[in-house]
């Protein structure tokens, strides 16, 4: 009985979509773009967006970005702040205007060296649960994009497994973003810092959890008043 009521519970929520797209659901910190390669000069105009997918504030000082051609650690900086539940920061820069998407940034700082424009060879940008004054080549990230040709700098993903190569390059002008877990990277005409298409991962139907229970509990007592 209890599962035909979670089985109705799940019905009504979908025939009153309610469940939301899951495809673009992710439940923790990511990165969610990257504009690495402007037209014309790049240096001060890049950035990398975050997505906090939990029900929860981040404290980002805890946390770094690392990214580079041949290892993470080629270039890092420290993130600081906070960054509240479903929310999207930007850092970077510290130079806005339409050729990078009008980004307005959390952290302008000149990322430096330069984010790799990758080609032939694959680059990739890291996100790490560390500071950046503890990461080195051998940085296992939390989470990570490898772009561009083939990844023969044998780049890592999250599992210290070398990575696969998640997007390819993006032209000038156009960016790198994370769709989801299921979609992966895609290359974006049109960036679009500070925004997306992401969401956190729902939240279980409450209501049914909490009507399940109340179900046992009635269900329970019944039983007792039996006896
Ligand atoms: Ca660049
Ligand atoms: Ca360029
Ligand atoms: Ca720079
Ligand atoms: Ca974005």
């Amino acid at each position: 009985m209890k599962t035909a009521f979670t089985v109705i519970c799940t019905i009504l929520f979908i025939s009153a979509g309610i469940v939301p797209v899951q495809a673009a659901s992710v439940d923790t910190l990511v990165l969610s773009e990257i504009f690495y390669d402007r037209s014309g000069v790049d240096d001060r105009y890049e950035w990398i967006e975050l997505f906090n997918g939990t029900s929860g504030v981040i404290d980002l000082s805890g946390w770094s970005i690392g990214w580079g051609g041949t290892a993470y650690s080629n270039g890092t900086f420290q993130l600081n702040g906070t960054i509240g539940p479903a929310e999207y920061l930007v850092f970077g820069g510290p130079s806005s205007d339409l050729s990078n998407g009008n980004p307005i940034y959390s952290l302008a700082v000149d990322i430096n060296p330069d984010l790799q424009n990758s080609g032939t060879i694959a680059d990739g940008v890291a996100l790490f649960h560390n500071p950046a004054s503890s990461i080195t080549t051998t940085s296992i990230p939390f989470f990570s994009v490898v772009y561009g040709g083939s990844n023969s700098s044998g780049l890592i993903d999250h599992t210290g497994a070398v990575s696969a190569v998640d997007v390819g390059d993006a032209p000038e002008g156009q960016s790198i973003e994370f769709l989801s877990g299921l979609d992966g990277w895609a290359i974006n005409p049109s960036p679009n810092p500070g925004s997306g298409s992401l969401s956190t991962v729902p939240i279980p139907p409450a209501v049914c959890l909490l009507g399940s229970g109340l179900f046992s509990l009635f269900g329970f007592r019944r039983k007792m008043i039996k006896v």
